[in-house]
């Protein structure tokens, strides 16, 4: 059997799509900045001209998911990362975008086999969007993060490594990374139940 877990460094180049929704740009503009951050600063040339990322802009977030299915179903990227930010106004327009854009983008992922990161911002005011886009911190950064960790995971499980090769090639923990403290302090039998529960 063998354990799986996506790394942040990747021998072979990654691609990554990315769509952003225009809708709320003051905010979506400042995620993308951040997504783009995270993925320069792990390796990836985020050109527009280069060869690693492609980026597509929307109206706003209920197109998102309909571009997301169709760029992961062409199978260019190892990921596709949706930016969006839906703001609560006084109708209840937030309720049908924010829960058509939710369920379009997990149904890509479904759909294609590809990871579709959900970086849609959904919050009741501008301020606390801004709060999340950079003014305390930057989600942004946070779903480039999570698109490098599913894209390395998915290539791994797709090559179909087996827990030999995996092991012999001295990079896998047995446990998650987040969870390897429990080596020193859990007791080894408990250990083993938490490996066997994956
Ligand atoms: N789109 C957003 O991305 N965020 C919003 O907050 C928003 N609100 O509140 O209306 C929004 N609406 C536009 C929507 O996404 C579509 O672009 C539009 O309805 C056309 O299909």
């Amino acid at each position: 059997m063998a354990v799986f877990e996506g790394t942040f460094t990747q021998d072979t180049p990654l691609r990554f799509a990315i769509i952003i929704g225009r809708f709320n740009d003051l905010v979506t503009v400042k995620l993308l900045e951040g997504c783009q951050d995270c993925l320069k600063r792990h390796g990836i040339d985020v050109n527009p001209h280069g060869t690693q990322v492609d980026y597509v802009w929307v109206p706003g977030s209920f197109e998102i998911a309909l571009v997301a299915r169709q760029m992961a179903a062409t199978h260019r990227y190892d990921a596709v990362i949706c930016l969006g930010a839906v703001i609560r106004g006084q109708t209840p327009h937030f309720d049908y975008v924010s829960a058509e854009v939710a369920k379009g983008i997990a149904a890509a992922g479904f759909q294609t086999g590809v990871p579709v990161i959900f970086g849609i911002l959904t919050v009741d005011t501008m301020q606390q969007a801004l709060e999340r886009a950079g003014i305390k911190s930057n989600h942004g950064w946070n779903y480039a993060m999570n698109a490098l960790e599913m894209a390395s995971l998915m290539r791994q499980i797709n090559s179909g490594l087996t827990a030999q090769n995996y092991a012999g090639a001295g990079v896998a923990p047995v446990l998650p990374v987040s969870h390897q403290f429990l080596e020193t302090v859990a007791p080894a039998d408990s250990v083993q139940n938490q490996v066997s529960g994956y």
